[in-house]
C-alpha cells in the first residue's frame, strides 16, 4: 500500500515522512523532488506471536509513503507547471492522501501564506486536487462527445453522464469521495486515477506547546468537522517532538514522550489511522522459520489471502486452520490452543478477521 503526503510548503511534510520512515536523508537526497520510504507498521501482536514460535526472522507489515514536495498551490508559476505536472502524475498512483496541515506557529519559519489557518491551507491543496481532477474530465469528455456525434455508443453514454455528475461535484468543490457510486459505476472510474477520490487523512502538525492537548488542537484549528467526512480522518501530531522522539528507542523514548505529555506514539497513530480509513486489516502466519503481519482488505477471503502468502497456497488450497491471535498465545502454540478447542477448520469463503492467525492446509 503506499500514501502519498501532501500540503504546503513548510507545513512539515518531509519531517512527517522521516518520521514515518525513520529514514535519515542525507543533505542532497532531501532536495530530491519525490521520496519512497517504507514503513514498518507496528504490532505488538506479532511480537507476542514471535515470543510463542521463537521463529528466525519475524516480518512486520509495511506500507509505503511518498514525499511529494511540489505541490504549490494553483497560483503556481508557468515554470513550475509542468514539474506539477509530473508530482501529480506520481499521486495518482497513491491508495491514499496524507495532508499535512501546518499547526505550529514559528516566526522563524514565515508561513508561506503569511498566516495560520489549517482550514485555508486544506482548501488550497484540495482545490488543486479537484482542478487535476476536474480538468481529466472535461478533456475525457470532449473526446466522447466527439465520438457520440459519429455514433451512438450506449457505453459511452454512462460514462459521460458519469462524468457530468463527478464535474458537478467539483464545480461546487465537492471532492469525489464524497460522492456514492454503484459498483460498475466504480469500476468505469477507477481507471482515471482520481486524485479527489482517494482517501485523505489530514494531519495536523502542531507545536511543541500543544503536545498535551491534542485533540483540543484539532477543534481550535477548526477541523474537527473534517473526521465526519466520507473517506476522511483527522490525526493531530507534534510534528518536530516526534521527530526527535524517532531518532531514539524504547524507554528513553518513553520517557521523553512522557515528558511532553503525549500518550501514544504519533507515528503508530498516523500508520493506525491510515489503516482504518483504507479499511485494511492484519492476519499473521507463524511457525519456525518466520512469523508474519499481512495486511489485506477488510472482506478478504481465506483463499485469497492464502494466494497473498503464496499462490502455491491458492491453488492447492484445502482448508484454512484459523485461530485469534490471543488465543494461539494464551495456548503456548497450535497444540494448546486446539486442546482448548480455540482453532477452528473453515473453507476457502471464510472472510479473514483482524488479528486472525491462518495455516493454510494445501495440496502438492
Ligand atoms: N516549530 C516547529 N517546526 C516544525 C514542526 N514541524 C516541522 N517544523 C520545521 O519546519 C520546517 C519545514 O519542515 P519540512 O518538514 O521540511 O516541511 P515541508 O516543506 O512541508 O517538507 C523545518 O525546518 C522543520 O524543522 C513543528 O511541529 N514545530
Ligand atoms: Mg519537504
Amino acid at each position: 500500500m503506499r500514501t502519498g503526503i501532501i500540503g504546503l510548503p513548510r507545513s512539515g511534510k518531509t519531517t512527517l515522512f522521516r518520521i514515518l520512515t525513520r529514514a535519515h536523508l542525507e543533505a542532497a537526497a532531501a532536495h530530491a523532488p519525490v521520496h519512497i520510504g517504507v514503513a514498518t507498521v507496528p504490532d505488538e501482536r506479532l511480537d507476542r506471536l514471535a515470543e510463542i514460535f521463537r521463529p528466525r526472522k519475524v516480518t512486520h507489515a509495511q506500507v509505503e509513503y511518498v514525499d511529494v514536495a511540489g505541490l504549490t498551490g494553483p497560483g503556481a508559476l508557468a515554470s513550475e507547471r509542468s514539474k506539477q505536472a509530473i508530482y501529480l502524475a506520481e499521486l495518482r498512483l497513491v491508495d491514499a492522501l496524507l495532508h499535512v496541515v501546518r499547526g505550529f506557529e514559528d516566526p522563524a519559519l514565515p508561513h508561506p501564506r503569511g498566516s495560520l489557518d489549517a482550514r485555508r491551507d486544506l482548501q488550497e491543496i484540495e482545490l488543486e486536487l479537484m482542478v487535476s481532477d476536474l480538468d481529466q474530465i472535461l478533456r475525457r469528455s470532449e473526446r466522447i462527445e466527439k465520438d457520440l456525434k459519429k455514433r451512438k455508443d450506449p457505453e459511452l453514454e454512462h460514462e459521460l453522464a458519469l462524468l457530468a455528475r463527478c464535474r458537478q461535484a467539483l464545480e461546487a468543490e465537492r471532492p469525489l469521495r464524497e460522492l456514492e457510486f454503484s459498483a460498475e459505476e466504480e469500476k468505469r472510474l477507477s481507471s482515471f486515477q482520481f486524485l479527489s477520490r482517494k482517501p485523505m487523512l489530514c494531519v495536523l502538525n502542531l507545536g511543541d506547546e500543544q503536545a498535551a492537548e491534542l485533540n483540543r488542537a484539532v477543534v481550535q484549528h477548526g477541523l474537527a468537522a473534517l473526521a465526519t467526512r466520507p473517506g476522511t480522518a483527522v490525526v493531530p501530531v507534534a510534528g518536530r517532538i516526534e521527530a526527535e522522539l524517532a531518532e531514539l528507542e524504547g524507554a528513553d523514548a518513553d520517557e521523553l514522550r512522557r515528558s511532553y505529555g503525549l500518550e501514544t506514539s504519533g507515528r503508530e497513530r498516523v500508520i493506525g489511522a491510515t489503516y482504518a480509513l483504507l479499511g485494511l486489516i492484519s492476519f499473521f502466519t507463524v511457525g519456525e522459520v518466520e512469523c508474519r503481519a499481512w495486511t489485506v482488505r477488510r472482506g478478504t477471503t481465506a483463499l485469497r489471502a492464502a494466494g497473498i502468502v503464496h499462490s502455491d497456497l491458492e491453488r492447492g488450497f484445502i482448508r484454512a486452520e484459523v485461530a485469534r491471535w490471543n488465543d494461539l498465545v494464551a495456548g503456548g502454540g497450535w497444540a494448546g490452543a486446539r486442546e482448548q478447542g480455540k482453532v477452528k477448520l473453515e473453507g476457502r469463503e471464510y472472510v479473514v478477521e483482524d488479528g486472525d492467525v491462518l495455516h493454510i492446509r494445501h495440496s502438492g
